[in-house]
């Protein structure tokens, strides 16, 4: 039987066929799920997370760990289904409206994911309208914004006065990032969070939701 250091190692390597193997393994011979997540995955994406952070991996390492770890978590999906294992939160995340650029916002979202979150992917050219009815209709408790155009940035406070209009503006965290944000726009525009890459998109929404 597959042990869990050896998940976490291949899921570090992005080894993802090897992942998908050894958590059906695993799982197969009775292991918990919620271990393999909680002992395994999780812990393998915060690695590469710190990682990144150090300049020890890059973006192209970040996506094939991400990817080895959604195998992973593929398998374990429905087996954690209904054992009452709550997310650690749920993020509607998207680029916002007229933005095509998804590079970053995907790596986000992995990342997030890879540690417990439940993510709810808007895709791209998200309007003020789809965030809201995240809120409302998917009871999502993080928006997650981002943008990479100096031209598509307001519309990241259009959605929070669309929020707001809603009425659901207290209901959620409102994360934002991309290339040409900072943390003084992010404060500008009322947000309640800025991170400038993917693994301090975790740590702030985290801290956001005092996990
Ligand atoms: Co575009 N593009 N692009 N482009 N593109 C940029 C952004 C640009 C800086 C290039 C340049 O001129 N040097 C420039 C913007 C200039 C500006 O606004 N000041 C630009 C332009 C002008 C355009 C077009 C207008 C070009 C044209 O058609 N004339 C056009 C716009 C289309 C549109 O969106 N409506 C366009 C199109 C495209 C492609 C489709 C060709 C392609 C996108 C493909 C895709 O995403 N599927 C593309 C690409 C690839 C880029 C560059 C080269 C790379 C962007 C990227 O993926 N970076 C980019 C130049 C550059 O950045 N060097 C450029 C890698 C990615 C991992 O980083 O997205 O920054 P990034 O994400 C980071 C952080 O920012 C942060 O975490 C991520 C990981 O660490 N982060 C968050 C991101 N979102 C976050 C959300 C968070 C938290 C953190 O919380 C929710």
């Amino acid at each position: 039987m597959a042990d869990l250091k050896t998940i976490y190692d291949a899921v570090i390597v992005g080894d993802a066929p090897k992942v998908k193997g050894l958590v059906q393994e695993s799982v197969d011979a009775g292991v918990d799920p919620k271990a393999v997540l909680q002992k395994a995955l999780i812990p393998a994406m915060a690695e590469v997370g710190r990682r990144m952070k150090a300049q020890e991996f890059y973006v192209p390492e970040v996506l094939i760990a991400a990817r080895a770890m959604q195998w992973g978590l593929n398998i374990l999906k429905p087996l954690l289904a209904g054992t009452g294992l709550e997310p650690a939160g749920r993020v509607a995340i998207g680029t916002v409206k007229s933005d095509l650029h998804d590079i970053g916002k995907n790596l986000v979202g992995m990342m997030l994911e890879g540690a417990g979150f439940e993510i709810i992917d808007l895709g791209t050219d998200v309007s003020p309208e789809k965030f809201v009815a995240a809120v409302k209709d998917k009871r999502a408790n993080v928006i997650g914004m981002s943008a990479l155009l100096t031209t598509t940035m307001p519309n990241m406070k259009k959605t929070i006065d669309a929020l707001k209009e809603a009425g659901v503006r207290e209901q959620v965290k409102v994360l934002v990032g991309g290339a040409p944000v900072t943390q003084r726009y992010a404060d500008e525009i009322g947000a309640d969070g800025y991170a400038p890459d993917a693994s301090s998109a975790v740590d702030i929404a985290k801290s956001q939701l005092d996990i």
